[in-house]
């Protein structure tokens, strides 16, 4: 294996599918590793051995591991620059770049899970999003400069936004205000969404199939 292989490990329609797509857009060679979860596969020590937490995405490249979304994208936009999905260094963008891929995990995610279990939040001084219509005001405001996040300027961020907000928006959570709906539509209509959407549909039959076939139902 050469050390300069890109190795990404995946379940369909799962978190891992916006890196999927991040990686179409990059139009870069890697190896997908796919992961069947109706088998449970993410927690088999083979699995565990190369990410301890059992979760995907994760990507292994010149053999060091990066997990956690918000690290995944930054790391491949950033170390694939010709497609010119990441304002660089010295770029009066680059951190709210920065600040938008890491809102995602340190706000957002942690607002929608509590929001989707209807749990009650901690209070606003000691939550890491202070409050829930906080999160979705700074959001909404954002999408407002359109049509992406940084106005014109498409960006890795809007990946992880327009299929993040596309998801919520489906369950129930994140409310499709105007601006939310038209930003995701405009996301999912590009031709690499339709190729990953069309890959998660098809591994996640072949999987659902395999844990019938397992379970001898
Ligand atoms: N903190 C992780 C969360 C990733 C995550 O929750 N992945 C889910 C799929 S959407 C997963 O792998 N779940 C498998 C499991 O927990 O068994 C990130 O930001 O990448």
């Amino acid at each position: 294996m050469s050390d300069d292989k890109l190795i990404f490990y995946y379940s369909p329609h799962t978190r891992a599918s916006c890196v999927l797509m991040l990686l179409e857009e990059l139009d870069t060679p890697y190896e997908l590793r796919v992961l069947n979860f109706q088998l449970g596969e993410q927690r088999k020590p083979e699995y565990l051995a190369i990410n301890p937490m059992g979760k995907v995405p994760a990507i292994v490249h010149k053999g060091a591991l990066v997990t956690e979304l918000g690290a995944v994208f930054i790391y491949l936009a950033d170390a694939f620059p010709d497609r010119k999905l990441a304002p660089p260094i010295g770029d009066p963008l680059r951190g709210p770049y920065l600040r938008w891929l890491v809102y995602y995990g340190s706000a957002f995610e942690p607002a929608t899970v509590d929001r989707s279990l209807k749990r009650e939040p901690a209070p606003m001084t000691r939550s890491p999003y202070g409050d829930f219509e906080s999160v979705m005001a700074v959001i909404n405001a954002q999408l407002k400069e359109g049509p992406y996040l940084f106005g014109e300027r498409f960006t890795a961020a809007d990946i992880l936004w327009g299929v993040a907000l596309r998801w919520t928006t489906a369950f129930g959570i994140v409310p499709a205000t105007p601006e939310i709906t038209a930003y995701y539509e405009r996301i999912a209509a590009r031709p690499s969404a339709a190729r990953v959407a069309q890959t998660d549909d098809e591994l996640l039959k072949i999987h659902q199939a395999l844990a019938a076939k397992a379970s001898g139902s």
